[in-house]
């Protein structure tokens, strides 16, 4: 498999490094619910559908031709660690969008993953410029633990927004809260704003 080092992100100017209530670790831990699955890169599928012009189903070997992107940020879990220097690899969401097109109601993009897990943020964060899908982290391809073969990375969201073992990238007219947004997480899950729970419970 060919790299090719196209553009070179830095973080986006609304992210700081240590927010709120968060601290500093330089190890990667695995969080996750549920078992993780093993997804052969023959068998992976990408779909991205919803409120688009062109719904597209993208194999590896499609996704791979993808304009390429690098993006160094900051990973932020709601369980209070920070890991502030995380290099990505993959393709933007700006990139998918220019290829299917989201409608102008589109408001909302939820991510689908292998499982149950579903996660959504709004459609401005989606296409923040910053927001991706992910197979390489610090150099490495992504292991199953960490989402591999491919996950979205949210940088301006706490990590649960940040799917592991995506297969599919829905654009919506409607707002549907995934899988921690409907057991007791914050819909919106700006770490700037400490939004970690349901308002009504903090
Ligand atoms: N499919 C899926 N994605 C997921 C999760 C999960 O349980 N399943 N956990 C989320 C949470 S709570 C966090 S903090 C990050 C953690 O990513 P990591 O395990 O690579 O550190 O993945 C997020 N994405
Ligand atoms: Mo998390």
């Amino acid at each position: 498999m060919q790299f090719k080092r196209q553009n070179k992100l830095k973080t986006a100017p609304d992210i700081k490094d240590v927010p709120p209530g968060q601290f500093v670790t330089e190890k990667f831990p695995v969080l996750t619910y549920g078992p993780t699955p093993n997804i052969p890169i023959e068998d992976w599928r990408l779909r991205v559908f919803g409120e688009v012009e062109n719904t597209i189903e993208l194999d590896w070997v499609q996704f791979m031709k993808l304009k390429q992107d690098i993006l160094e940020v900051p990973f932020h879990c709601v369980t209070q660690w920070s890991r502030l220097e995380n290099a990505w690899e993959g393709v933007l969401i700006t990139t998918l969008a220019k290829l299917v097109q989201p409608k102008p109601n589109a408001k909302h993009m939820i991510a689908q993953c292998y499982g149950d897990y579903s996660t959504n943020i709004p459609i401005e964060i989606a296409l923040d410029g910053v927001s991706m899908l992910a197979y390489k982290h610090d150099g490495e391809n992504l292991t199953p633990e960490h989402g591999g073969p491919i996950r979205t990375v949210v940088p301006a969201r706490y990590g649960w927004k940040s799917a592991k073992w995506v297969t599919g990238i829905e654009f919506s007219t409607v707002d549907r809260p995934g899988f921690w947004e409907v057991r007791g997480y914050h819909n919106n899950g700006d770490f700037n704003k400490e939004e970690r729970f349901w308002p009504e419970l903090s």
